[in-house]
């Protein structure tokens, strides 16, 4: 375990509220607990003190908890005090702690903590962020699947077989004479082979991670005026975007916050699709295109007193939609029922936004399918996809020259392979890494 500087922070939102958190941690808690509490403190018990200033005066009544390393959140001594959440108070403690024992902590730096001190894999220190800014409830649980560190366990076991396979391949190398049956050739082809399907497999886990970790996007496209901001604000409940009966309102992507059925949603509310040659529209249009990339769900308005025409039909497939739904908007000009239809497997909605008709089925139908809802592969991130990535290209190599009869080279390609999974587990990270992960998280976390 490394002792560092004693770090101290507000891990509670900022803001008023019952109580608030501030955390301390590192080799001067006892030194606190003494001097600055001045109560003996049973470790893992939650003792109620009285905080006062140099002059006595009093404080706050709060609660303190000492947790003694290496059994902590960080794996040093860490103090917890609980006081009545009011800001002001929070900050004069947090003042009085830093003033003479502690630095305030950078954000993530108490999880980076327990990191450096083993008390979790980089894996699971993601799982954290991922826990805190999870925007359902299916990628909270995946966050929880992976913090139990069931994607860091196969891992291990891959590194492990990675190793063995070394490890037989090298005594191969070195010891020709001894010709054991465990190194033939085809025995490390098949050795290879299981492992390349292992890690197929994973990978695939992997992408379903990353889908859950994401805020689910619907990105609003369609024809200009067909209803698009007047649909996402009323998704939104309000007036986020400005609605106009001049074609061509909204020029760029605007981004709306949602909480659909108590999910957290983002709605892209777009310039749309359309053929144009004006250069601020071509802008708006390529914006919208990057913004269908990003979603997970794109909703093509369409005005029903226009219908949808063969010029929708080739935007859509010329910008290679594939998860899309219809929303034919103003049916209060068409007295076309408010109803929701599959055709060809693509759901379309009647709906008519000034006059609320169909809009509860397209809400109701969003709340259901917009949020992923398999969430027993745990979180993931792009950064595992990349090492597994090219683990699984080391492998195929080590096929080819194990096919080839080039041991070493066989030798040189595992070794690569266990060094990116290795990686992923935070082996041999370097800071600028360290510090691109953790600075993604709260002060106090
Ligand atoms: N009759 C009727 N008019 C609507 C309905 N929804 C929107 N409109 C009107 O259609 C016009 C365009 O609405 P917007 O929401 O601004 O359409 P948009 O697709 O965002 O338009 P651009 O941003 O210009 O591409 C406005 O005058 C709206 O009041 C509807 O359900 N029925
Ligand atoms: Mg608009």
């Amino acid at each position: 375990m490394t002792v560092k500087e004693t770090i101290a922070a507000i891990s509670t939102a900022h803001g008023k509220s019952a109580i608030g958190v501030i955390r301390v941690s590192g080799k001067n808690v006892l030194k606190i607990i003494k001097d600055f509490i001045g109560s003996e403190l049973k470790p893992r018990f939650a003792t109620n003190v009285k905080i006062r200033e140099k002059s006595n005066a009093l404080i706050d009544d709060v609660i303190v908890i000492y947790y003694k390393a290496p059994s902590s959140y960080t794996g040093e001594d860490m103090l917890e005090i609980q006081s009545h959440g009011n800001p002001i108070t929070m900050d004069f403690i947090l003042e009085q702690i830093c003033d003479v024992y502690a630095r305030l902590s950078k954000p993530g730096e108490f999880t980076e903590r327990a990191f450096l001190n083993n008390k979790i894999d980089l894996v699971q220190a993601e799982a954290i962020a991922d826990l805190i800014n999870a925007s359902h409830i299916s990628a909270s649980k995946a966050a929880m699947i992976t913090l139990q560190g069931n994607f860091s366990k196969n891992i291990e076991l891959l590194i492990e077989e990675v190793l063995a396979l070394r490890a037989n391949i090298e005594a191969c190398i070195n010891f020709p004479e001894d010709d054991s049956p465990d190194n033939s050739n085809k025995n490390n082809f098949n050795a290879i082979n299981s492992l390349i399907a292992k890690l197929s497999k994973l990978i695939k886990s992997v992408d379903n991670g990353i889908v859950v970790n994401k805020t689910p996007t619907i990105t609003i496209i369609g024809k200009p005026n067909v209803g698009k901001s007047s649909l996402a604000n009323l998704l939104l409940g309000e007036q986020g975007s400005i609605v106009s009966s001049t074609p061509g309102t909204t020029r760029d992507a605007l981004h709306h916050e949602v909480v659909l059925a108590k999910n957290n949603i983002t709605i892209i509310d777009t310039a749309g699709l359309r053929k144009t040659s004006d250069s601020i529209e071509l802008q708006g249009i390529e914006i919208t295109k990057k913004s269908i990339n990003t979603a997970s769900l794109v909703l093509y308005v369409v005005d029903d007193s226009l219908g949808f025409d063969t010029e929708d039909k080739a935007l859509i497939a010329e910008n290679k939609i594939n998860n899309y739904w219809v929303v034919n908007n103003k049916i209060d000009l068409t007295g076309a029922d408010p109803t929701m239809i599959k055709i060809s497997n693509v759901n379309h909605f009647n709906i008519s936004t000034i006059q609320n008709l169909g809009t509860d089925n397209l809400k109701k139908k969003l709340s259901e399918n917009s949020v992923p809802d398999d969430e027993t592969t745990g979180t993931a991130r792009l950064r595992h996809r990349e090492h597994l990535k090219s683990c699984l290209e080391n492998l195929y190599m080590a096929l080819d020259c194990n096919n080839n009869l080039q041991l070493e080279l066989v030798a040189e390609e595992l070794r690569l392979a266990h060094v990116s999974l290795v990686a992923i587990m935070g082996g041999d990270v370097n800071e600028d890494l360290l510090d691109k992960i953790f600075s993604d998280f709260c002060i106090g976390k």
